[in-house]
């Protein structure tokens, strides 16, 4: 059995748990490839996976007895019907978020033993970081501080949102990040009031407000920031909203601590922004939890039901989007205390003309 799940087998009173997302695998069993399954019982830790990564999971995983599910049927479903039945499991908690209906319609015809959901259990674990976790978000965070500073000297008129979105990820991989990491947003003029827009050909002009919201990853942990500036001298309506935004997110990061609900630190991001023209146009997500997962538990806003504890790491990122105009956006990954956060990421987050 793996450290920390004995709790939750016993608990749950069930004998074994098939673990599906892929992040989940990660973390219970250190393995950093895809496709690949979890099926952990009272006695034995099987890994189910096919040959094109038997070889990495026995290097990965250990402490794992590696299936390849290709030798043993037709789909990972008789993989998982062979341990069940060899294993004699009464009752298997399965990620019912994760797994597809007609994989759980055949495997439940397949097998006799019974199933029951555990979605949110692992990634319940996972909020709270261990002081491994910890080092890699904060390396994590320290490769997008150095790869911002650099993209900063390339934005230029005339060149385009893709081209900039590609240096951008070139240097967070020069500064160390991981070769597999999550594709950068980076916008300009009007097109930052997509708040997940795809960068486009849109060439750069002067006087654009350029939004970039990226990260990277170290041994698998992310880092997620915001920075939004302007390429000549801003405009008072730019600062007008770009310094909102700066107080709604000060507000946030000064009175987070371990013990704080989501919604309490959603509704201080509001003091800053109610009462102003924009307040229609505040996006109602001022951040969420980072790890394995680029948005993972606690969610921060207003329908949240989430408390904010110690050793969770954060995002707090506010953002004012106006369709047609553009928008503005900060966004700092910070490292929950007992008496406040210690913030990962150290970027200035003073208007940055260029
Ligand atoms: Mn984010």
């Amino acid at each position: 059995m793996l450290k920390g799940l004995e709790n939750i087998i016993k608990e749950m009173d069930i004998d074994s748990m098939l673990i599906s997302d892929i992040h989940n695998v990660r973390y219970l069993s250190g393995y950093k490839g895809d496709e690949s399954y979890l099926l952990i019982s009272e006695k034995s830790n099987y890994f189910i996976t096919d040959a094109r990564y038997t070889e990495q999971a026995a290097i990965e995983c250990p402490e794992f007895v590696i299936l390849d599910w290709k030798a043993l049927g037709r789909s990972i479903n008789d993989a998982i019907a062979y341990i069940t039945e060899k294993e004699e499991l009464k009752l298997m908690g399965i990620e019912e978020v994760v797994m597809s209906h007609k994989q759980y319609a055949e495997l439940d015809k397949m097998i006799s033993t019974k199933t029951c959901c555990i979605s949110g259990i692992i990634e319940d674990l996972r909020t709270v970081k261990q002081p491994h976790e910890k080092e890699y978000l904060r390396k994590a965070c320290a490769i997008s501080d150095r790869a911002f500073n650099r993209i900063l000297n390339d934005i230029k008129v005339g060149i385009t949102e893709a081209e900039l979105s590609a240096k951008l990820a070139y240097y967070l991989k020069i500064e160390g990040s991981d070769a597999r990491c999550y594709e950068n947003i980076f916008l300009s003029g009007p097109r930052t009031s997509l708040l997940h827009g795809i960068p486009s050909d849109r060439k750069i002009t002067y006087g654009d407000i350029i939004l970039m919201d990226f990260g990277a990853g170290y041994n698998g942990y992310l880092s997620d920031m915001s920075r939004t500036v302007v390429l000549g001298k801003a405009n008072e309506k730019q600062k007008e909203i770009y310094n909102i935004i700066k107080e709604s997110e000060e507000d946030v990061i000064n009175m987070v601590k371990s013990g704080i609900a989501a919604k309490e630190a959603y509704h201080h991001s509001l003091k800053a922004v109610s009462g102003t023209e924009y307040m229609s146009y505040f996006y109602t997500g001022i951040g969420h939890g980072v790890g394995l997962a680029v948005h993972e538990k606690p969610y921060m806003s207003a329908a949240s039901t989430d408390i904010i504890k110690k050793d969770n790491v954060i995002t707090v990122e506010p953002g004012i989007y106006i369709p047609g105009w553009g928008g503005v956006r900060i966004e700092d990954q910070i490292l929950i205390t007992d008496d406040g956060c210690e913030i990962l990421t150290n970027s200035s987050r003073q208007l940055i003309e260029l």
